[in-house]
């Protein structure tokens, strides 16, 4: 049986043009193919003296094959798990899908890029999965039978509660941006051109990960494939792209406030504890904020509904760069304090300079539980 390691020592000869020489610092790229019965399609040992393999040829090769394959993204979707589904699926083969239906930013680029509507799967026996964005069990959308994932690509921590995967599988995460700029590599390792529909939905989603290129989650990559693939999908302002994909994603006036909550919602477990982490970046926060009680009293229902032990809510105003937490009650309101300091104006907690959930709000909430 074999134990095959891949690092992209290789990768360098298709980094773009210019492209600073950061290559592979601090990536974690990292592919373990372990011939287990499901998943034996090693390379046999002559296969491997020609081209040496990076990790998206051996992931190539092992996912092509696949029956039935679907592209997944997290439990409620985002720009990003669309987008990455849509771009694995291309790349590797399979369909991509969505395990619910699209929030507002999504449905957006979606008309602005002239993508087909990716479908709602549901039901998913039978099929085998790759999963996209997400590597959490709490996240992982029901009716997926652990035995069936075949393959993560992602861009987040491996967490309090990793998906618990029976088989030896290939796992791709890298600190980037988005799901959707790793993905935008591997078709450039494959000269793979992207169609312009497809180009247009990456975009959007490495703008909607890093909020136009602002958030600390931000790298190089990330900038990079920002321009290649705005020059593809044929968008000169890039910018003004960004701003009206925020637009839509700020315009919340027709949602309840429990939809509100829940349009960008993420379960974890820190510490032992249950922690659903509720997020609606904005641009126009007011109108959010003078919904404070009524949101703070839709939460305690969730909480209650969903018998989790916390619940925290950020409007993330993206203009101004700074967050506004909430909670329905004291035990949280402790939570955010510890997390995020005791400037607390009407009932919230303002953090300046906070608007990532993956770099700033969970980890300093997972801090504060697990102090
Ligand atoms: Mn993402």
């Amino acid at each position: 049986m074999g134990f095959l390691i891949l690092c992209l020592a290789t990768l360098g000869k298709h980094e773009p043009k210019g492209f600073p020489n950061l290559l592979l610092r601090g990536i974690v790229l990292l592919s373990l193919a372990v011939g287990v019965t499901s998943n034996a399609q090693e390379s046999s040992s002559s296969e491997l003296e020609g081209d040496k393999l990076s990790t998206a040829d051996y992931l190539r090769k092992v996912l092509i094959s696949r029956q039935n394959l679907v592209w997944i993204g997290h439990k409620v979707p985002d720009t990003d798990s669309v987008s990455g589904s849509l771009l694995a699926a291309f790349i590797y083969g399979g369909k991509p899908g969505t395990p619910s239906k699209v929030n507002p930013e999504t449905r957006f680029a979606i008309d602005q890029c002239g993508a087909d509507e990716p479908k709602i799967i549901e039901n998913f026996s039978e099929k085998t999965v790759g999963l996209v964005d997400f590597n959490q069990s709490t996240q992982l959308p029901t009716g997926i039978d652990p035995d069936t994932i075949v393959a993560i690509i992602d861009h987040h921590a491996i967490g309090g509660s990793p998906i618990n995967i029976p088989n030896v599988i290939s796992i791709e995460i890298r600190p980037w941006g988005s799901t959707a700029t790793i993905l935008t590599d591997h078709a450039r390792m494959f000269d793979i051109e992207l169609p312009i529909y497809l180009a247009c939905m990456g975009l959007a989603a490495v703008l909607s990960d890093t909020v136009n290129l602002t958030s600390p989650t931000t790298t190089e990559y990330d900038r990079a494939y920002v321009q290649m693939l705005a020059k593809r999908a044929g968008i000169d302002d890039i910018d003004k792209f960004a701003e009206r994909m925020l637009m839509a994603k700020s315009d919340l006036g027709g949602f309840s406030a429990k939809d509100i909550i829940l349009l960008d919602y993420k379960d974890f477990e820190f510490g032992g504890k249950e922690v659903g982490i509720g997020v609606a970046e904005t641009l126009i926060a007011q109108p959010l904020i003078d919904r404070r009680y009524e949101l703070q009293s839709a939460m305690g229902e969730i909480k209650k509904e969903k018998g989790i032990d916390h619940l925290i809510f950020a409007i993330v105003d993206t203009r101004e760069n700074r967050s506004y937490l909430l909670w329905s009650d004291d035990q949280d309101k402790d939570v955010v304090i510890s997390a995020f300091g005791d400037h607390v104006v009407d009932e919230m907690v303002v953090a300046e300079g906070v608007i990532s959930r993956k770099r700033q709000i969970g980890p300093a909430i997972q801090r504060a539980l697990e102090k």
